[in-house]
């Protein structure tokens, strides 16, 4: 891909993809929005696609935030408001994909760098990194889903820490709070997402991304609800080639080979 601040590489069934911005720590610019969001297309569409690695350029960061010089030139509260959902729109998308999305934090994920992470289903954190909002230190708050996200990932309360303070906390401190799976020392964290990439890449494709989904959704909606998406995903699921395939391969004791239908 003919890309300036991302990076596409593949390898096998696996997409990764690195922010590189090295001049402003990997900042979020609206040019890497837009080349975020041409990724995004083609990760969904491309079958050779099972799964992607986010991570940032360099040992210092993952990504600091949204670029704040482009916040500084923004002029009234409409533009502002706009800038916000064109954000929430793009890592709505990124949630949204079929296909997991693993972040491996290298190093300062900070404000919309944070939120982006977020967004991923997994995140594997180098030892080194550090995470936070630190959007109030500048009189903001996070505006890319992070007042949703952390809420509803790490409870009200240390959501609330975060955000009012603005500290950023250890990848240690993340672990114990739920922020990430993971954290590993920062010379294994790609290779240790890449991996569990390439484990989620070989599953079957229709039950993956249904499990995703009946757990994205049911958690925006009651216990009922979502028990009763489950059983609508699970049926689906059951009538794949896939789950045939899956259950023969069980009881002929081999490995299944999915084709994703
Ligand atoms: N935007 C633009 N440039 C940045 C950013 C950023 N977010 N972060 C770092 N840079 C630049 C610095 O200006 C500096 O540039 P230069 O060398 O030209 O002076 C270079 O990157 C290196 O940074 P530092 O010299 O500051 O490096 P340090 O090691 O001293 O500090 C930190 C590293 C702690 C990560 C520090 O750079 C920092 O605090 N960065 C800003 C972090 C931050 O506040 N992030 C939140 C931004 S706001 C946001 O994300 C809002 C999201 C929602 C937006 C909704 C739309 C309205």
């Amino acid at each position: 891909m003919d890309l300036k601040n991302l990076i596409w590489e593949q390898e096998g069934r696996v997409a990764i993809v690195t922010f590189s911005r090295p001049k402003a720590l990997n900042a979020l610019n609206e040019e890497t929005f837009n080349e975020l969001a041409r990724v995004i297309d083609r990760v969904e569409s491309d079958d050779t696609v099972g799964a992607l690695v986010l991570t940032g350029a360099g040992e210092k960061a993952f990504v600091a935030g949204a670029d704040i010089g482009e916040l500084q030139a923004l002029e009234t509260s409409m533009a502002f408001v706009a800038k916000a959902r064109r954000g929430q729109n793009l890592f709505a998308r990124l949630e949204d994909l079929s296909k997991p999305v693993i972040a491996a934090i290298n190093g300062f994920a900070l404000g919309g760098g944070l939120e982006l992470a977020l967004a991923c289903d997994i995140r594997f954190a180098a030892d080194s990194a550090r995470m936070g909002l630190p959007e109030i230190n500048l009189g903001l708050i996070p505006g890319y889903g992070g007042t949703q996200r952390l809420a509803r990932l790490i409870g009200e309360g240390q959501a609330k820490m975060l955000i009012f303070s603005g500290k950023p906390v250890t990848a240690t401190r993340a672990l114990e709070l739920g922020i990430v799976e993971n954290v590993l020392p920062a010379g294994e964290l790609l290779a240790e997402a890449k991996k569990l990439a390439a484990e989620l890449a070989e599953k079957a494709p229709v039950a993956l991304a249904l499990a995703k989904r009946a757990i994205h959704d049911g958690l925006a909606t009651d216990m009922g609800t979502g028990c009763s998406l489950e059983a609508h995903c699970f049926s689906v699921a059951g009538g794949t080639e896939d789950c045939k395939e899956g259950m023969k391969a069980f009881f002929e004791k081999r490995p299944a080979q999915f084709k994703g239908r």
